[in-house]
């Protein structure tokens, strides 16, 4: 039986509106039916309103009516010829779904499942409710962990989560204390006892053995090292793990006995993040081709693979540098498990074992796919197709990555739809903590993606995609997100987490709670820009100008069939864009914009780096349609002597000079995707001192401060984002200094936000944080887990094994 929910002060106000005008509530559901079209999106919505607002006889205050708050709010709308469902997003996180009958008006709250059960009729077509599509509901497990308020809180999990924590170890965990000793008691690394040895079991044992140590610490010099007192600590109960030198073993100590004595969730986190908890990590991307060279925009092939070398690099500092300074000589490991791909197209992705450079221990392992009778795929194969190789690949892996680390890793990274399904399944097995990094989930970034998915699914496959990423992202202990808006949107827009709040699949199953964005899960820690790579043009030192040769040759030598157009004014500045070369990244929007452009034709000229300029190299089909696209708008715009098209792989020196080399001519970064999760090339611009015009939608919007250290753009606008990329060249020349104030700017909010080494601090103490929560909390979660396996038998796998 559905529950109806009390119709809130919105409903009150749009009845009380329709009883007092119903010719103005009839207007307007006329206008919405009348664009013909079932499924409205916001925009479709509210233009519809405004164009009645805009008429003459409309009343003058209908622009702050009721009427204009639920349009405003509106992000669906499905309509028939009697019936408007609206699905309504209150504020970030908040839906509310409603119903507006043509006949009598009849205003009413409804549930979700009604809502999807209305939007599945019409896009089927067929008159009845399929009362018993499968339905995905992890409401019910809600419960097993504490939810936050506060949009803005969304994001801060763990923060939350220490307050929860420390307040819960005191109060309404069963024997919260004794956990804590419990815990503390696990430490090992290598048969090698850390923190506390078997004298200490119970609380009031470690409290006194504490109280003794710190007597004994206390008059000893701080610079003492762990070896001059290990064994009176040992006697006491205590093993390594506390510190180097007394001084901090002293503050370690402290820590503890302040937080045994009362809750404090800053010194919940200090202490946890000290112990030594992480020596091995695993992080997981098997699509694309994952490797050091030669790979950056080959198709799947992009932010990814540059963000986790990053990372690994960042992590391996971090993480050594914390067990150093708790007394232990441990050199961290970590591996990067992805896929082996035999034919490897000139990369290192046919090498089983590659050690990361720039990192002492980290290495990339490469377990191959294989298909059901054991043999292995050879080709590289789209990271929409590989869905029937990742259970074998994860038997395989696991073995492999057992023998590799010596035992299983601390911790484990997903990365993307595949790589997280792959760490869930390992943690499952494993139990270790287990971490999801999104990247870019692909559900906003197509239109109607699952309510029209049957249509896709020969070519997407997002049947088994999303079925997946609903599995990792409830199974995951915590996931990082680069933004806000990637787990929650903005005011205006959905997120991309939150879009999988309810929805449908038609046929497949419908989702009445997919994911919770209040969920303490969140944390918002952005990636950076490699700094030794992406820096100031104006750091003359460290510039690399032997490169502009090798650069120049580029721009206007002969490459045959790497390149297209030439630039015939060598002295106008360069709008530059960089992106893989497939339909999202609308590289051939931004061509477009600058062909029917006289204005930017005028005052700068175009450089593309993207794909494969000949069409018959490439072997995916969107970068083949892409391609053939780009030579289309060359033609048709007469472009050949004003654009540069560059079908080549840049290795991460040429790149950062690359921007700088752009940055000396006052040229711009253009990012002009449909949608970018993040935009990792937004940054590596700012990062080179280059003003950046970037897509309005996704993770730019919030990288870039609008007028201040960059500009957005509307993508789906291209002629206004072409005017606003010509005024601010026109305004650079009226204004001599304003190229250098927004270039400023830029690389200030990058210093300020978007750095390595911060996200590894943070990082690492997630890990600490949530791996001590599932320590606590295990067995409450058992129920999902047993949910999550159910789903994956019952509805992945058979998804995954059709496509073979
Ligand atoms: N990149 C590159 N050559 C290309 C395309 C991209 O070197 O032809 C690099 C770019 O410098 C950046 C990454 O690949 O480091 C792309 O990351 P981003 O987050 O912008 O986009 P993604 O490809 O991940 O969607
Ligand atoms: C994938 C994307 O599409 C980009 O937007 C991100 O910057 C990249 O991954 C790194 O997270």
């Amino acid at each position: 039986m559905i529950e109806k929910r009390r119709p809130d002060d919105l409903v009150r106000q749009l009845i009380d509106h329709a009883v007092a005008a119903p010719a103005v509530a009839h207007q307007i559901l006329h206008q919405l039916q009348k664009q013909e079209r079932p499924f409205l999106l916001h925009t479709d919505v509210y233009d519809a309103f405004a164009e009645v607002c805009t008429a003459p006889d409309a009343p003058a205050d209908l622009a702050v009516s009721a009427w204009a708050k639920l349009f405003r709010c509106t992000q669906e709308a499905v309509i028939n010829g009697s019936w408007i469902y609206l699905a309504v997003r209150l504020a970030i996180g908040q839906w509310r779904y409603l119903r507006i009958a043509f006949a009598g008006l009849r205003i009413e709250e409804i549930d979700v499942r009604d809502f999807l059960h209305f939007k599945e009729m019409l896009a089927t077509g067929q008159h009845g409710i399929d009362e018993w599509l499968t339905e995905i509901d992890f409401g019910p497990f809600y419960h097993e962990s504490p939810k936050m308020q506060e949009a803005r809180s969304i994001g801060r999990g763990v923060e939350f989560l220490n307050r929860q924590l420390s307040g819960q170890l005191f109060g309404d965990l069963r024997d919260g204390k004794e956990r804590i000793v419990n815990f503390l008691n696990m430490h090992a690394y290598r048969g090698q006892q850390l923190m506390l040895n078997e004298q200490i079991g119970r609380v009031r044992e470690l409290q006194r053995a504490l109280a003794d140590a710190e007597e004994f610490l206390a008059p000893l010099n701080p610079e003492l090292s762990w070896t001059d007192v290990a064994s009176a600590l040992r006697a006491l109960g205590f093993e390594p793990g506390w510190g180097r030198q007394v001084a901090r073993i002293r503050d370690t100590m402290s820590l503890l006995r302040d937080l045994l004595e009362a809750p404090d969730p800053r010194i919940m986190e200090t202490f946890l993040a000290r112990l030594p908890m992480i020596f091995s990590v695993a992080i997981v991307s098997p699509h694309g081709y994952f490797g050091q060279a030669d790979v950056l925009g080959r198709p799947d092939t992009g932010g990814q693979v540059v963000y986790i070398l990053d990372q690994v690099r960042a992590l391996e500092t971090e993480m050594r540098s914390r067990l150093y300074e708790q007394g232990l000589d441990i050199e961290p490991q970590i591996i990067v498990l992805t896929r082996l791909i035999p034919q490897a197209e000139g990369s290192t992705c046919d090498q089983p074992l590659e050690p990361i450079l720039g990192t002492r221990a980290a290495r990339i392992l490469r377990v191959p796919f294989r298909n059901p009778s054991g043999e292995i795929i050879p080709h590289w194969i789209s990271r929409f197709e590989i869905w029937p190789y990742l259970e074998q690949f994860t038997l395989d892996s696991e073995r492999e990555l057992l023998a590799e680390i010596g035992g299983p890793p601390d911790l484990i990274v997903g990365n993307y739809s595949d790589g997280n399904l792959v760490a869930t399944l390992l943690s499952q097995r494993l139990c270790i903590t287990q971490c999801n990094i999104a990247h870019a989930l692909e559900k906003t970034k197509y239109l109607y993606s699952d309510l029209h998915w049957q249509q896709n699914e020969a070519q997407y496959h997002f049947s088994s995609q999303f079925t997946a990423d609903l599995i990792s992202m409830n199974a995951a202990d915590f996931i990082i997100a680069s933004t806000y808006q990637e787990i929650a949107g903005t005011a205006d827009s959905v997120g991309q987490y939150e879009s999988h709040t309810a929805f449908t699949m038609p046929g497949l199953f419908r989702v009445i709670n997919g994911i919770n964005v209040y969920d303490p899960k969140f944390n918002i820690v952005s990636p950076g820009a490699d700094a030794a790579t992406y820096f100031s043009y104006e750091k003359q030192d460290q510039r690399l100008r032997h490169l502009h040769a090798t650069i120049e040759q580029w721009l206007y030598g002969e490459l045959g069939d790497q390149a297209r157009g030439s630039l015939a004014d060598r002295d106008k500045p360069l709008i530059f864009t960089m992106a893989r070369l497939d339909r999202i990244k609308n590289i051939s929007g931004l061509v477009e914009w600058y062909g029917n452009s006289e204005k930017l034709r005028n005052v700068a000229n175009l450089l593309v780096i993207s794909g494969h300029v000949n069409p018959d190299l490439s072997t995916d089909t969107e970068e083949r349609d892409q391609a053939r696209h780009m030579h289309e708008l060359f033609d048709r715009y007469g472009l050949d002597h004003q654009v540069r098209w560059l079908g080549l792989r840049l290795s991460k020196d040429v790149a950062g000079e690359l921007y700088r080399y752009i940055a000396d001519g006052r040229g711009v970064f253009v990012q002009p995707a449909l949608f970018e999760a993040f935009g990792l090339t937004v940054v590596e611009a700012m990062a080179s001192g280059l003003p950046c015009f970037a897509t309005c939608f996704g993770g730019p919007s919030e990288i870039i401060q609008d007028g201040l250290s960059g500009f957005h753009i509307d993508p789906n606008h291209g002629d206004e984002a072409a005017e606003s990329i010509a005024a601010f060249f026109d305004r650079s020349l009226r204004e001599p200094d304003y190229w250098r104030q927004i270039s400023d700017h830029a690389l200030q909010r990058v210093a300020e936000r978007y750095t390595w080494q911060h996200y590894a601090e943070r990082m690492i103490t997630l890990s600490h944080v949530y791996g001590f929560w599932r320590h606590v909390t295990d067995l409450e979660r058992r129920e999902t887990q047993r949910y999550l396996q159910l789903l994956y038998s019952l509805q992945l796998r058979p998804l995954a094994r059709s496509m073979t």
